[in-house]
Parts: C-alpha cells; sequence; structure tokens
C-alpha cells in the first residue's frame, strides 16, 4: 500500500506503491500510536450475571484460528420516546438506543446480528450498508429482496463477514424504516497487527442524519396520497443522533438575523451537542456517514482543513479540502491536524446543499482539551456552500480518486445499461421511474424466487435497457405515464457491467434533483460524470485509470454519472436512489446474477410468500 512520512513540521508526504514519494500539503503529521476509543454503557454494574448478560448483549467474542472473531450481538428493535432534537418524538431504537449501537470489528471478522423485531405491528429488517455480503445474499437485510420481513416477536440471525476495512453504517431497509431512526454506524478496522494506511492519534466518528417531526407513518400516507403531500424539508440535522430545534447553539454569531435563541445545555439532555474532546498538535481521523432520507449536506470544521482518505470503505488519493460534500448513502474518513490557537474551542458544522435549504446547520464542538469544553467558539461556524452552487460540488466529486495502486476496472465492458431517471405520474399518484418503470417490490424475496424458479412470484420479463434516444432531458416528460413494474435485470455472472444513469427534468418545469444511487453487493468504478445526455463523444471523457471504487454515486441535475462493476457476487441485489421518499415512490431498479450459485439460504429468510408455501410443502411431505 502506501506509507506516509511523518515530520512534526510540513507538509505530509506519500509514498505510493511505484515508490515515488508525493506530498499533500496543509496538515502536519505527528507519529503516535492509535488510540481508539471504546464506549461502554454508563453506570453498568458488572455482577457476574451481569457481565454475562454484558457480554452476550454488546458483543461475544469468539477468537478462530485465524485470529478472527466472530462478534455476536442480540439486538430488540422498538418504538421509544426520544428528544433528538430537544422536541419528544418517537424513534426506532436498537436495544433503548438511538441512533442504534456503533458495531466495531476488524477485517475478516464475523459479525453475528440476532435481530429480534419488538414492534407491535410492522415488520422489519437490516441492512449492513457498504458490506458486500460476498457468499451471504441472504444478510443484505432488503425486504423483498433478499429476505422476507422479519415479523413481529420473530428473531433472524444475521451473519456475514466483514471483508474490507472502513466507514459503514446498518439501517433499515423496509418501507421508510431508515426516516423512522433506525440506523447505526458499522466501523471495521484494519486486521489485527496489520497498519492503516496513514498516521494519526485518535478518531471520532459522526453519523449525519435528517429528521422530521411528522410521524414516518404519516409520510408514507403523504408521499402515496393523491395528490402525492410532499413532506417538505427536514426540521433539523442530527449529527450522532443529536440537533437542536428552535434554539441555537450559535446565538452569539447569528448574522442571519434569525430570532433563534440560545440553547441551554446542562448537558445531560438527549438533543446536547456532540463534543470531540482533542489534544493540540495531534492527527485525528474523522469518520462521517450520512444516512439522511433526503439531505444533500456539506461538513466542515471552523479553521481546520481536512485530507480526505477513504470513501465506501475505499482508499483514496488523497486531497485537502476546507469542506466536504457528503450525500445520503455516503461514507468518508478524513484527517486533521489540531493545529489552530488552543484556547479556543471551534465548530464542526454541517449544511444542507442541492435543495434550497430550510433546515439549520447542525452543529458539534470541537474541543481542545487545553481550554474548557463549555467555552462557545469564538469563531462563528463555518458557512455552508451556496445550496445550488452544483459547480462547487462537481468539483469536488471529480477530486476523488482512486488511490494508486488501487484495483483498476476493466477495460472493456461486457454489457452496457442505460438508466433514465424521470418524474411520472401513474392515475394521478407521483412516481419516480427508471426507464419508465416504478419498482414495486413483490411479496416473495426475488432470492428465493429466482433460486427455486418459482416464474409467477414477479415479472419475468427484464424491464428496459435504455430508454428512446429523442427522449428530452431537458423538459418534463412530455408523456408523464409510467408502469408499475418489479421485473429484474438479469446480468450473467463474471462480466463487467456499465451502468449509465441519466438524469432528467422533473414533474415540474426547470427542476432538476440530486439522486445518490447505491449499490448492494458490490462496489463500482466511478468513471465520470458529464451534463445533458451522454453521448458518444463523452465515451473518451471515461476515466479508466484511476476511478475510485465507491458504492454510492450521485447524479447532479440534468447530467450523468457512468460506472462499471464486475458480476462477482452471487444474489439479487438492489439498485436504487438512497433518498428514503423516491425509493418509496419506485426509483430503484433490481440486478440479479449467478443465483443459481448461491448456496442454501436459511429457509428462516424466505418464510413468507411463495417461498413461504414452498417450504410449508416439503415440511409436510
Ligand atoms: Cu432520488
Amino acid at each position: 500500500m502506501f506509507i506516509v512520512y511523518a515530520k512534526l513540521v510540513g507538509p505530509i508526504f506519500v509514498k505510493n506503491r511505484e515508490n515515488k514519494i508525493e506530498s499533500f500539503s496543509t496538515i502536519d503529521p505527528f507519529i503516535s500510536l492509535v488510540i481508539t476509543s471504546m464506549a461502554t454503557p454508563r453506570g453498568l454494574i458488572l455482577t457476574p450475571l451481569y457481565f454475562l448478560i454484558y457480554l452476550w448483549c454488546f458483543g461475544v467474542f469468539v477468537t478462530s484460528a485465524w485470529g478472527s472473531k466472530a462478534r455476536h450481538f442480540k439486538w430488540e428493535v422498538d418504538y421509544m420516546y426520544h428528544a433528538p432534537d430537544c422536541l419528544e418524538n418517537v424513534v426506532m431504537a436498537i436495544n433503548g438506543q438511538f441512533p442504534g449501537p456503533t458495531i466495531k470489528a476488524r477485517a475478516g471478522d464475523t459479525v453475528v446480528v440476532h435481530l429480534t423485531n419488538k414492534l407491535h405491528t410492522e415488520g422489519v429488517v437490516i441492512h449492513w450498508h457498504g458490506i458486500r455480503q460476498l457468499g451471504t445474499p441472504w444478510a443484505d437485510g432488503t425486504a423483498s429482496i433478499s429476505q422476507c420481513a422479519i415479523n413481529p416477536g420473530e428473531t433472524f440471525v444475521y451473519r456475514f463477514k466483514v471483508d474490507k476495512a472502513g466507514t459503514y453504517f446498518y439501517h433499515g431497509h423496509y418501507g421508510m424504516q431508515r426516516s423512522a431512526g433506525l440506523y447505526g454506524l458499522l466501523i471495521v478496522d484494519v486486521e489485527e497487527g496489520k497498519k492503516e494506511n496513514f498516521l494519526y492519534d485518535g478518531e471520532f466518528n459522526l453519523l449525519l442524519s435528517d429528521w422530521w417531526h411528522k410521524s414516518v407513518r404519516e409520510q408514507e400516507v403523504d408521499l402515496s396520497a393523491n395528490p402525492m403531500r410532499w413532506i417538505g424539508e427536514p426540521q433539523s440535522l442530527l449529527i450522532n443522533g443529536r440537533g437542536q430545534y428552535n434554539c441555537t447553539l450559535a446565538a452569539a454569531h447569528d448574522s442571519n438575523g434569525s430570532s433563534l435563541s440560545a440553547c441551554k445545555f446542562r448537558g445531560n439532555e438527549q438533543c446536547a451537542p456532540n463534543i470531540l474532546h482533542v489534544q493540540p498538535n495531534k492527527t485525528y481521523r474523522l469518520r462521517v456517514a450520512s444516512t439522511t432520507a433526503l439531505a444533500s449536506l456539506n461538513l466542515a470544521i471552523g479553521n481546520h482543513k481536512m485530507v480526505m482518505v477513504e470513501a465506501d470503505g475505499n482508499y483514496l488519493q488523497p486531497f485537502s479540502v476546507n469542506d466536504f460534500d457528503i450525500y445520503s448513502g455516503e461514507t468518508y474518513s478524513v484527517l486533521f491536524r489540531t493545529d489552530q490557537n488552543p484556547s479556543n474551542n471551534y465548530w464542526i458544522s454541517v449544511g444542507v446543499r442541492g435543495r434550497e435549504p430550510k433546515t439549520p446547520q447542525g452543529l458539534a464542538i470541537l474541543h481542545y482539551k487545553s481550554t474548557t469544553a463549555s467555552k462557545l467558539p469564538t469563531l462563528p461556524p463555518p458557512r455552508t456552500p451556496q445550496w445550488n452552487d452544483y459547480a462547487r460540488s462537481k468539483s469536488f466529486s471529480n477530486k476523488i480518486l482512486a488511490l494508486s495502486g488501487s484495483p483498476r476496472p476493466p477495460t472493456n465492458y461486457n454489457r452496457r445499461i442505460f438508466l433514465l431517471n424521470t418524474q411520472n405520474r401513474i392515475d394521478g399518484y407521483t412516481k419516480w421511474a427508471i426507464n419508465n418503470v416504478s419498482l414495486t417490490l413483490p411479496t416473495t424475496p426475488y432470492l428465493g424466487s429466482i433460486k427455486h424458479g418459482l416464474t409467477s412470484a414477479f415479472d419475468q420479463k427484464s424491464p428496459p435497457n435504455t430508454f428512446v434516444n429523442t427522449y428530452d432531458i431537458t423538459r418534463p416528460p412530455s408523456n408523464p405515464n409510467t408502469t408499475y413494474g418489479n421485473g429484474v435485470y438479469k446480468l450473467e455472472f463474471g462480466k463487467t457491467i456499465d451502468v449509465i444513469l441519466q438524469n432528467a427534468n422533473a414533474l415540474n418545469a426547470n427542476v432538476s434533483e440530486i439522486h445518490p444511487w447505491h449499490l448492494h453487493g458490490h462496489d463500482f468504478w466511478v468513471l465520470g460524470y458529464g451534463e445533458g445526455k451522454f453521448s458518444k463523444n463523452d465515451e473518451k471523457k471515461l476515466n479508466l485509470k484511476n476511478p475510485p471504487l465507491r458504492n454510492t454515486v450521485v447524479i447532479f441535475p440534468y447530467g450523468w454519472t457512468a460506472l462499471r462493476f464486475v458480476t462477482d457476487n452471487p444474489g439479487v441485489w438492489a439498485f436504487h436512489c438512497h433518498i428514503e421518499p423516491h425509493l418509496h415512490m419506485g426509483m430503484g431498479v433490481v440486478f440479479a446474477s449467478g443465483v443459481h450459485l448461491v448456496g442454501k439460504i436459511p429457509d428462516e429468510a424466505l418464510s413468507c410468500g411463495l417461498t413461504g408455501k414452498m417450504l410449508k410443502n416439503e415440511n409436510h411431505n
């Protein structure tokens, strides 16, 4: 991989595989041991019995002969009262925690989650976002695709290998349960005894989300109503599940003339801000994941530059930034150096991009231990860039390149699929459609119905491979009608697939939205972004030299994004817009590949629909 040459003062030097030294200025590294802090629940009395329960609930580590571990977790999903933004509301919680517990593992470990559904009237599943589920497609946690939703009172065991170090998260993937707060972080460290590609003194995790006061049940009804009632912008942005509504932490700096008064905290409120405690003159790793339902975000740390080093569990060619955009479904690691005046504290601010922001910034505090934590930063929070400055966003996205020495994409593709993203209507209902098909999921999970040849479970006709080349992406659809569909793109196993995501005008004139697309079961290479409709001339603009590997990529308004992946993981995989209301309105497709190579699917994953009937009949015979 590569080595960081550290100096007390000066730029960071990175040595790549070819032994060439590259520098990427602005922060001064400092060699020290990696300190990882493990959170333990406060006030837990560890009597022997409780100790055993504690081990069971919060991770029992069984070391295998190879040094990798099986990490067991026993989780219960339920609703609870909580005040994420100081206003009491109902949230989805895991073991009474919101956000859910952070899973920490090492590359090569097996994670085992015994998930019990304690909800009274709803099913549940959990998707492990960014984990490819190599050989375990039934553990991907997508209702109707990889498994049946877990019924109230029932338990499902997710058992999967975390094969690659990186920053990941998990979230609900049934209805809009992610919007209800069903999410948490999944951090995979490098294997025991191996060193990370860069050095740092400590690390922090920030899980970003957006929050509505309206219940998710109502939001779902709103979006499915005729006419559709748009849910609007979120009331708050949450950092690690904490935000502030109707008051501001930065009242002293409020130059926008907002009438919000200062928030008052004793410190133990559920909505009290996160404080990151740092020592001066150290290097920290900040792991950031966005599980927003809608908002595209930008994050900055007052006065501190950052160096981007990881995206979606893949190493980047390091580059320095003052702030960075993060779309729903993406994760990043950045390094920053605490080289500012140590007698001050600094804001970490998160604001909305890509939609006219009606939500105040989310704030956290970077606290230099040389001063008191309660001292509010003297400088105002960093301003979020103009929401519609897309040139700025594109320039950032184009800087994201793979670390030299990373795997390169195959030079040629075997199949290229064009996916036109449009907003449409069906009988007056507002929908999102791909190549004029709005996805509706079947009752039987595809993985089971395809594996067992149950052809009546879904439409056997493939959805269109492309769209008419006369389609005008700059105007609202001339014929906004679309159809529902549940067909599958059957991709030949072991082939190289290109997908050209093509954005277009929505139903209203002069509106084209950002859509972050997320692929399950694979990482893909982002070959490039472009304006307008993808054409033959764009072919030569594709980057085959050092494209980044990702699992989520954005399409910009009126633009296209090209990506490439290899169908090397047998299973049925969702590929969809990560904006929760858009997916709810049909914005996704399903890829199936090599299903005949999938091993024995656990019965519990198939206990519904036609596979459920099949299993019942087998048991009777
Ligand atoms: Cu979308």
